[in-house]
């Protein structure tokens, strides 16, 4: 693959209008979107994060980075959903209460739509009623929770609880994921799926679904 890394820098500098310059430049040339996105802008966001953890940047540069990281995103999203696929069932999806990041998430959702799949976003800080309220009305054949912070992880778990003592818990599919989240947490929580990335979650939502 081509050298992009002018894409990298302007999502790790924080600029949105250099991000989003350098992302049409890349598709201009022919790039792969979902190639520029794991290769290039995840990285961005990973080394953000490294130099937060390691006290070398603030959350202002980690916002400014996130803006940027979404400017560029806003741009592949219609190449990412555009499949023309047939549709292959109704996912409620969003990050659960607390957490407000939204980025995994947003690109999670992409993906399922690019699938076949029909997204319903329910947003950031999500709380469990509202979650059984979005799975009620849409009928909605699987929940996706998205979690990215180590504090925020329980949280899912109370979702599960509160679909089990509503009832409806054996009437939808419940996946997670999110950096901190694991399989084996997954599986303790009593979720039936977790995806490690965007693209894994779309394999384990038509798995689950028999597609
Ligand atoms: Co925050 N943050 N942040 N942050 N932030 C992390 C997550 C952190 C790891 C940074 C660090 O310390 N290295 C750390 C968490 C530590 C922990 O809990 N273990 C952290 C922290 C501490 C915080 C605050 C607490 C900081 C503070 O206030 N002191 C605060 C919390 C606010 C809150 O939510 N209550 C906070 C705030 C923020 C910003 C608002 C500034 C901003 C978010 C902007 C936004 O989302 N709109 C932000 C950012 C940008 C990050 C990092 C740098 C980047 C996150 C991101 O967008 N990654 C992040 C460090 C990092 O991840 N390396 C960090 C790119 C994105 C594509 O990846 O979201 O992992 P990700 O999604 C992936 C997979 O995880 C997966 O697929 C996606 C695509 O591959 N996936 C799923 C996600 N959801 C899925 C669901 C699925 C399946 C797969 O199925 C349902």
């Amino acid at each position: 693959m081509p050298d992009y890394s002018k894409l990298y820098d302007a999502i790790l500098d924080g600029n949105d209008r250099d991000s989003v310059e350098r992302t049409r430049e890349a598709l201009d040339g022919g790039a792969d979107p979902a190639a520029l996105i794991t290769q290039w802008m995840i990285p961005a966001m990973d080394e953000i994060g490294r130099r937060f953890e390691a006290q070398d940047c603030y959350i202002p540069e980690m916002l400014m980075a996130g803006r940027a990281m979404k400017a560029a995103l806003e741009l592949l999203r219609p190449l990412l959903t555009a499949s023309g696929a047939q549709p292959t069932g109704r996912v409620v999806l969003g990050t659960v209460k607390g957490d407000l990041h939204d980025i995994g998430k947003n690109l999670v959702g992409s993906m399922l739509e690019g699938a076949g799949f029909e997204v319903f976003d329910v947003g950031i800080d999500v709380p469990p009623e509202k979650f059984l309220e979005a799975v009620r009305s849409r009928n909605a054949h699987i929940l996706a929770l998205s979690a990215l912070l180590t504090f925020t992880m329980p949280e899912m778990k109370n979702v599960i609880a509160a679909f089990e003592q509503s009832g409806v818990r054996n009437q939808v599919k419940i996946i997670v994921g999110g950096a901190p989240v694991t399989r084996g947490f997954a599986d303790e929580i009593g979720a039936d799926g977790y995806g490690e990335n965007a693209s894994s979650a779309v394999t384990l939502a038509r798995t689950l679904l028999g597609k």
